[in-house]
């Protein structure tokens, strides 16, 4: 256990936002020790084309014993875990370049659906445990989140050693959505009472969430 290797990755801002706390947590955690364990971060572009090749050449660079991948998913006010991540591809907007497939496939011969290999219930009691709200979630979407997730269960499930893999989607911070109420009040472009995304949790909540999945990861190893 104490010469396990944690690999975080964090996707990178998307559709229109100058930022995206995934990569901040990510970056926080890029050399850490936790347990005696490095934690090597890598940010993610919001790109299918390539996705499935970096998160090759990402396990095969690091050779980590566990995975948690971090994204944004706009307007939740919990830490998300996620449990399963489904073969399919849709979405909603464009990714950041320009790509937007619709009803396909991550992989043409694979399994329906993947289940998360870190022990997502156990990471949700330890968060609850420490005051974190946080949620056991069974659908991360249809988008790049979903499509890494994917990626990861089923690249890891070709390897001769083990490799946990989990997803962790997070809320914004609550300097974008102050930042959002600023804008909804200058633009005067709808309101308030029909905006629904304004949960957010201070990046230092986000970066304990995470240090303790990998804890809880950890001791399942
Ligand atoms: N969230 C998106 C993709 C990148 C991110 O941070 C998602 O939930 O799929």
């Amino acid at each position: 256990m104490s010469t396990s290797r944690i690999l975080v990755t964090g996707f990178e801002p998307y559709g229109g936002r100058s930022l995206n706390p995934a990569h901040e947590v990510m970056q926080q955690l890029d050399g850490r020790k936790i347990a005696d364990c490095e934690v090597v971060g890598h940010g993610l572009p919001v790109a299918i084309q390539g996705l499935g090749s970096r998160i090759a050449s990402l396990l095969e660079e690091v050779r980590p014993d566990i995975v948690i991948s971090l994204g944004l998913w706009p307007g939740e006010s919990v830490i998300r875990i996620e449990r399963v991540a489904l073969n399919v591809l849709d979405f909603a907007i464009a990714d950041n370049t320009g790509e937007r497939p619709l009803d396909q496939p991550v992989r043409p011969e694979g399994a329906t659906a993947l289940m998360a290999t870190v022990p997502v219930r156990a990471i949700e009691t330890a968060l609850l445990a420490a005051g974190i709200p946080a949620q056991v979630s069974n659908t991360a979407g249809t988008y790049l989140c979903n499509a890494c997730l994917y990626g990861f269960l089923e690249a890891a499930s070709r390897l001769e050693r083990s490799v946990q893999c989990g997803f962790l989607h997070l809320p914004y911070r609550p300097q974008q959505i102050a930042k959002l109420l600023a804008h909804r009040r200058e633009s005067a472009s709808m309101e308030l009472h029909q905006q629904k995304e304004l949960a957010s949790m201070s990046l230092d909540m986000q970066v304990e969430a995470v240090e303790l999945a990998i804890t809880i990861s950890l001791h399942t190893s």
